[in-house]
């Protein structure tokens, strides 16, 4: 018997994204934005379909999320935040309560918020997934928002 399998398409014609970008360690968030900006054109989003909102830090983006979310204007969002170890105990709070509170405002939503916040022990290391290195994770964002705004359209039709 053939079973259905289903994925979202990777075409952004007709989207509505949001992105919301922590300037805290902007020399790395900027870079996360210029690739999540060049992920969303070149997948076909409109830049008047794009929205982009900036907040002090990685802190403040679940709350910029689920606010954005709640307009109900959006088909998905991207949260952007570079949280960098460093030898403060900060790094636990500030990255685990990212990732709690875009898990949280995520469900609460029902639209996607993809995960890109690089957390990291060194400004060398988020500078590589920021496009220096290992390709850029706000491109790779882009291309998740897209799927799966898609595969819920398709789910939900
Ligand atoms: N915010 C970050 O986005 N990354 C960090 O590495 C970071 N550190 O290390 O402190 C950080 N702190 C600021 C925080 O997100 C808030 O903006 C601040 O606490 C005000 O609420």
């Amino acid at each position: 018997m053939p079973h259905p399998e289903i994925e979202g398409a990777l075409t952004g014609q007709g989207l509505r994204i949001g992105i919301v970008m922590a300037r805290f360690n902007s020399l790395v968030t900027e870079s996360l934005l210029a690739g999540a900006l060049s992920g969303l054109r070149r997948h076909g989003v409109a830049d008047e379909a794009i929205t982009v909102v900036k907040v002090p830090g990685s802190w403040e983006l679940p709350l910029t999320l689920a606010t954005m979310a709640a307009t109900k204007k959006y088909d998905g969002l991207i949260a952007l935040g570079a949280v960098i170890r460093g030898d403060t105990p900060h790094f636990d709070y500030v990255a685990g309560e990212a990732a709690k509170g875009i898990g949280n405002a995520m469900m609460k939503a029902e639209i996607p918020i993809v995960f890109g916040v690089l957390t990291t022990n060194t400004l060398e290391q988020a500078m590589d997934r920021a496009g220096a290195k290992s390709g850029n994770k706000g491109y790779d964002a882009a291309a998740t928002v897209i799927e799966m705004a898609n595969l819920l359209r398709e789910l939900r039709a």
